[in-house]
């Protein structure tokens, strides 16, 4: 669960009070009124304010049901919140009192929250987070972190009062998969910068998080039977740094800590291009038996496994067998962009034949829209990263009954440098501010596809430029709240001027959690003095 400072707790358990965080922030927040239900990103789908706010008493326990070790798991990590910022025991209770904090589970299909949803009623006496599954408990408590004060996210307690207005929100998400892409190819990202990541896109209800395992400037899993893969092409990125892998037990341990925080890993093993790490490591892949260079710089395009050798087949099992073996996710993305250097008629037969491979072990292939201009296998899905929304193979497989999940590039590659003068990241979708990551529909993005077809969204970021934490950061927020929302809320409740004034409340938020955000000049950020 989550990591916090004890410090606090320890100091108020000795019953000395530890510093508060500053006593003129705490003045501030007595006086200021709770915030608005309505002030939520992703904005919820019903709110209906009224009745008297909620304050959360310094005796106050989280009340959890029996008998559900998942709610039970919910309950620590709300706990592994407030307890360093409020500085108050939060105790778990299975007492079943309806006051202080309860998290309580309905009959599936009871309240109409779905697999994802909840409902959030806070009067004075309790706030009540209930739903049918233990992800849309997981949800509501995402939101009632946003109606508390931001320094509900401090490491050092404040004053209060943590205070929640009265009313109810009814929520539910519009779209199941709700994505987020990091690559850690092109640049290689440890478990503790991944899960850094994991815990912010959680903040925004994503339930998806797709890694971008391999690519030209490196092969970040370790697969048994071809151990110089990471070996050898593990070895070097982008720039010519030393790389990096997972092993297996590394990806597992992502793997688990993004399920506690209701995402669902979707590892990408890319091909037939963008293989340059493997085509280095495996010289029986090339169609002239010579292993290639490792490759450090950053073009696309220029590679691809020989399709017609009984090397690659058996090469493409080995790595899907084991890769399927060590994902407890439904999904398995193969790929399939920028195969410029493979023959037309090859690309047709390998993405037929990997599509049958990754079903034998089990899997639902995801690849890149091209997979379009092969044969989608039936379940296939396409995510596309178009900026036109033209592309009519496209259309024709989602009519066919491929479903489709939207990464526009001109609105959803995180990557896109916001303006010409940030610092990293890429321009060829070109600019990408916030009102352009906010203001598109996944349903109508590509002409001739039923809106029953989209999955939902995600967003890419690819690390050619971005080499930390903070340059995730930098380029994810404030667009992947954006493109959260896009994937969340109602499209009834899609507004721009709306949006840009509750991104902005979520500035004293991502400073508290130490979020390194760019602030666009298209957001009315609050004075921060
Ligand atoms: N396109 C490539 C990525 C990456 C990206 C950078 C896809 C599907 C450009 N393929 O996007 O590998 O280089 O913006």
């Amino acid at each position: 669960m989550r990591r916090r400072s004890v410090v606090p707790a320890l100091l108020l358990s000795l019953g000395v009070a530890a510093v508060p965080a500053a006593p003129h922030a705490a003045a501030a927040a007595a006086a200021a009124a709770p915030l608005p239900l309505t002030q939520v990103v992703p904005v919820p789908a019903s709110v209906r304010a009224g009745g008297g706010a909620f304050t959360l008493a310094e005796d106050a326990a989280i009340h959890v049901p029996a008998g559900s070790p998942g709610a039970a798991a919910v309950g620590r990590y709300l706990a592994g919140i407030l307890r360093p910022s409020t500085g108050y025991g939060l105790p778990l209770t299975t007492n079943a009192r309806r006051e202080g904090i309860v998290l309580a589970l309905t009959e599936p299909g009871a309240g109409n929250t779905g697999a994802e949803g909840y409902r959030l009623q806070s009067t004075p006496r309790a706030v009540v987070i209930s739903a049918a599954t233990t992800a849309g408990l997981f949800h509501g408590v995402q939101t009632l972190r946003q109606l508390l004060p931001a320094s509900v996210e401090r490491e050092l307690y404040g004053l209060g009062p943590w205070t929640v207005a009265g009313g109810t929100i009814a929520d539910r998400p519009r779209y199941a998969y709700r994505g987020a892409m990091l690559d850690v190819a092109r640049h290689f990202h440890t478990v503790q910068q991944v899960e850094r990541y994991i815990d912010q896109l959680a903040l925004y209800k994503i339930n998806r998080l797709h890694l971008h395992l391999t690519d030209d400037q490196g092969w970040r899993i370790a697969i048994a039977s071809r151990p110089r893969l990471t070996a050898y092409g593990g070895s070097t990125q982008v720039g010519g740094g030393t790389g990096g892998y997972y092993t297996t037990a590394e990806y597992q341990q992502i793997v688990r800590y993004a399920a506690s925080r209701y995402m669902t890993v979707v590892p990408e093993i890319d091909m037939p291009g963008h293989t340059n790490a493997a085509l280095a490591s495996y010289g029986e892949l090339n169609c002239n038996g010579v292993p290639r260079a490792l490759y450090t710089g950053t073009a696309v395009g220029f590679s691809s496994l020989c399709v017609p050798k009984p090397a690659t087949t058996q090469f493409v099992d080995d790595v899907i067998r084991e890769v399927a073996a060590m994902t407890p996710g439904p999904y398995l993305h193969i790929g399939g962009d920028e195969a410029r250097v493979t023959g037309r008629a090859d690309y047709v037969a390998f993405v037929d034949r990997v599509q049958q491979i990754v079903r034998r072990y089990g899997k639902t292939v995801i690849g890149w829209h091209q997979i379009t201009g092969a044969d989608p296998a039936p379940g296939a899905i396409a995510q596309y990263w178009g900026t036109k929304g033209d592309e009519e193979p496209v259309a024709v497989a989602a009519q066919a009954g491929t479903r489709l999940i939207m990464s526009p590039a001109n609105h959803a590659y995180l990557d896109m440098k916001y303006d010409e003068e940030t610092p990293i990241g890429q321009k060829w979708a070109g600019y990408t501010e916030v009102q352009k990551a906010y203001d598109w529909n996944p349903a109508t993005v590509v002409r001739g596809v039923p809106a029953s077809a989209v999955l939902g969204v995600e967003a890419p970021l690819w690390s050619e430029t971005v080499t930390d934490s903070s340059e995730i950061e930098y380029l994810a927020f404030p667009r992947l709240p954006a493109i959260a929302e896009v994937g969340w809320s109602p499209a009834a409740t899609h507004s721009w001027a709306s949006f840009r004034q509750r991104l902005a409340a979520q500035a004293p938020r991502w400073t508290a959690l130490g979020i390194n955000y760019y602030r666009s000049p298209q957001v009315p950020w609050p004075w921060t003095g």
